[in-house]
């Protein structure tokens, strides 16, 4: 397994649409495996093959330590609206309030290729919608009112101070401060 650079706002990938996947080889499986590893390692919920620099269909998710592999998933049925608190593995330290569907219906394949149906609602749901968002190359900030959108693209770019790189490694706890709420100042 291997821990994969991750692509930040500014990457044309994050804006792409990404290829349905026709064939689950070991490639894929492999690419699960990286995507679950950089994503603990980040301190994420979730990461989608656009955020790794790869066009595959590919997203996963892990919850309240539930592991979950999307393949080509579609959202079926969505119903009511949140609001809450949302970050971005590809725009680090930026938080927003974001609103989406309070339930959603996510049809899927597994890392096997199974078709599978999950019922999802609040934070899981909004993961995914998240995570999806990613897979047809849009982004959370998207959803801002343009004053708030300008703000936050303000704030990024005072962060990154002239950075021109348009990946990010990442640090694996212990052997640095990493990114997060949570981060040490
Ligand atoms: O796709 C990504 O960039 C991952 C992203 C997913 C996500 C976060 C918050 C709401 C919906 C979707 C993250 O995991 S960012 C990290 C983060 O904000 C977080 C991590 C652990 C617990 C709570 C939040
Ligand atoms: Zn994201």
């Amino acid at each position: 397994m291997s821990l994969l650079d991750i692509y930040v706002l500014g990457a044309p990938i994050l804006r792409q649409e990404t290829k349905p996947i026709e064939e689950i080889t070991d490639e894929i499986r492999t690419l699960v495996d990286d995507l679950f590893e950089t994503m603990y390692a980040a301190n994420g919920v979730g990461l989608a093959a656009p955020q790794v620099g790869r066009s595959e269909r590919i997203a996963v998710v892990d919850v309240d330590d539930h592991p979950l592999v999307l393949i080509n998933p579609e959202i079926v049925l969505v119903e009511g609206k949140q609001r809450g608190e949302e970050g971005c593995l590809s725009v680090p330290d930026i938080y927003v309030d974001v609103e989406r569907a309070r339930r959603v219906v996510v049809r899927a394949l597994d890392r096997d290729g199974k078709p599978f149906e999950i019922d999802a609602d609040e934070y899981l749901a909004r993961c995914f919608q998240h995570e999806i968002d990613h897979l047809h190359g849009r982004l959370f900030i998207d959803y801002l009112s343009f004053v708030k959108r300008r703000a936050a693209l303000a704030k990024w770019d005072k962060l990154r101070k002239g950075e021109k790189s348009l990946t990010r490694k990442v640090v694996p706890e212990g052997a640095g401060r990493g990114h997060g709420r949570n981060s040490e100042p």
